[in-house]
């Protein structure tokens, strides 16, 4: 059982996603790259794998720490090779979820392509087999059940964004309630990743 499970991480599904709608997708890379492909999920798996110590800090007020497992952003991108026009990535489910992040943010070094959490492989309820992990920005931007990147010239709305979230969705100053630490409510400064605690 992962730590999320343990946890007892909430898990946010706004669409349905059932199993059979990601098993065997693969990720398929479209848009503004020099060769539009689909990689099998194990060719994302044998691209360089870093762990990172991050905490998922969702706007509905709770937040988790753990140790993701992946290939981060960087190196899978030099799987990509994105044209100069690119500027931003929409990342989607099969079933209707979708969210675009600029490129800028993707590229710092701590977001990632995630599989596995504390060692474990990362549940289908929590986003398995494949998901974002994006610290500096609030949860519903890392995309669970990721089966589609396509690189874009613009930013563009998603599901919570069309709903009245931000954009930019950089984690705010605030409360959260740490899940680590029995979903105790602790102040966060906001302005990117919850480094505090
Ligand atoms: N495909 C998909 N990805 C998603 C969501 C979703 O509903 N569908 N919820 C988002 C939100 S709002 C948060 S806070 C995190 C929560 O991740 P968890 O469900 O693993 O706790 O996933 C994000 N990614
Ligand atoms: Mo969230």
């Amino acid at each position: 059982m992962s730590i999320l499970k343990r946890l007892g991480v909430p898990i946010f599904n706004a669409e349905r996603t059932r199993r059979q709608d990601v098993e065997g997708r693969g990720l398929e890379v479209a848009g503004m790259v020099e060769g539009p492909c689909t990689f099998t999920l194990g060719e994302v798996r044998a691209m360089p794998m870093t762990v990172v110590n991050a905490r998922l800090t969702s706007v509905s007020g709770w937040s988790v720490r753990a140790d993701w497992g992946g290939v981060l952003w960087t190196d899978f991108e030099t799987h990509i090779r994105p044209l100069s026009e690119a500027s931003h990535v929409t990342f989607s489910s099969p079933s209707g979820y979708d969210t675009t992040v600029a490129l800028a943010e993707l590229r710092t070094p701590r977001v990632l392509l995630a599989w596995q959490v504390d060692g474990e492989e990362i549940e289908f309820e929590y986003g398995g087999p494949l998901r974002m992990v994006i610290p500096q920005l609030w949860g519903y931007k890392s995309c669970k059940w990721l089966v589609r990147i396509e690189l874009c010239g613009r930013m563009r709305g998603g599901y919570w964004e069309d709903r009245g979230y931000s954009r930019d969705a950089f984690v705010q100053p605030g409360t959260t309630r740490d899940l680590n630490d029995g979903a105790k409510a602790k102040r966060i400064a906001g302005g990117g990743e919850v480094t505090e605690f």
